[in-house]
């Protein structure tokens, strides 16, 4: 298999923790989205879409979009899991993993912050606000979430590495990143800590990347 991603792209990021995680072996080809190698025809004959992560799989099928391929991974190479198997617990998870995946990275991504400042014309200063407002917003929804629904343990669900805790730790590096303050949120930044010690995070981190700079 070969991953298309780049090193600090929070969904590329989610794809290595899950390959990690399951001990999937895959090369692994960097895309770089300030070099705009992700708009490039080599790249679109990949992803058409124009987006990482992509996975060429050995029989040259291509994935794409983060949280489906981490349900077909998940599906393909059960063990060890990702997704519990309780239906309500696997509600539980993927909802956790949308209130990431579809209300706050969808907002923050790097064509929106372009479009923001290159199109619309904000200054640094209102795209750095507008990062914090979207990213407050929606990890006040996913602590309350955690708070209110009472299964969390170590990990998002009990003490069980979930699709859910593969979400939250790519968009706190990159909430980190932007110089966020993360100290209202203590539920999700302790889950953050544990996962962060997994050897699975600790391998596949940005800074451990090839194409990092
Ligand atoms: N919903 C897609 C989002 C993919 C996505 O937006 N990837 C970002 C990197 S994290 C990207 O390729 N950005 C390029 C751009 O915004 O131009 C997924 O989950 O895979």
């Amino acid at each position: 298999m070969k991953l298309y991603g780049f090193f600090r792209s929070s969904t590329s990021f989610r794809l290595r923790i899950a390959m990690a995680w399951k001990g999937l072996p895959h090369e692994t080809a960097p895309v770089s989205l300030p070099n705009m190698a992700h708009k490039e025809p080599e790249f679109l004959a990949v992803n058409p879409q124009g987006l990482v992560p992509a996975l060429v799989l050995d029989d040259g099928k291509v994935l794409t979009q983060s949280l489906a391929m981490l349900e077909w991974l998940d599906e393909k190479y059960p063990t060890p899991p990702l997704m519990p198997t309780d239906i309500d617990e696997r509600w539980y998870v993927r909802a956790a993993s949308q209130i990431v995946g579809c209300e706050i990275h969808p907002l923050n991504n790097v064509r929106v912050l372009k479009y923001i400042k290159g199109s619309l014309g904000a200054t640094a200063d209102q795209s750095q606000a507008w990062y914090e407002h979207w990213l407050a917003e929606g990890m006040t929804g996913l602590e309350r979430f955690l708070v209110t629904q009472k299964r969390h343990g170590k990990f998002c669900l009990g003490d069980q590495f979930t699709m859910a805790d593969v979400c939250l730790v790519p968009q706190i590096y990159n909430a980190m990143r932007f110089n966020c303050d993360l100290s209202p949120y203590p539920t999700a930044m302790a889950i953050f800590q544990n996962c962060d010690a997994l050897e699975c995070v600790k391998t596949t981190e940005p800074s451990t990347q090839p194409d990092k700079f």
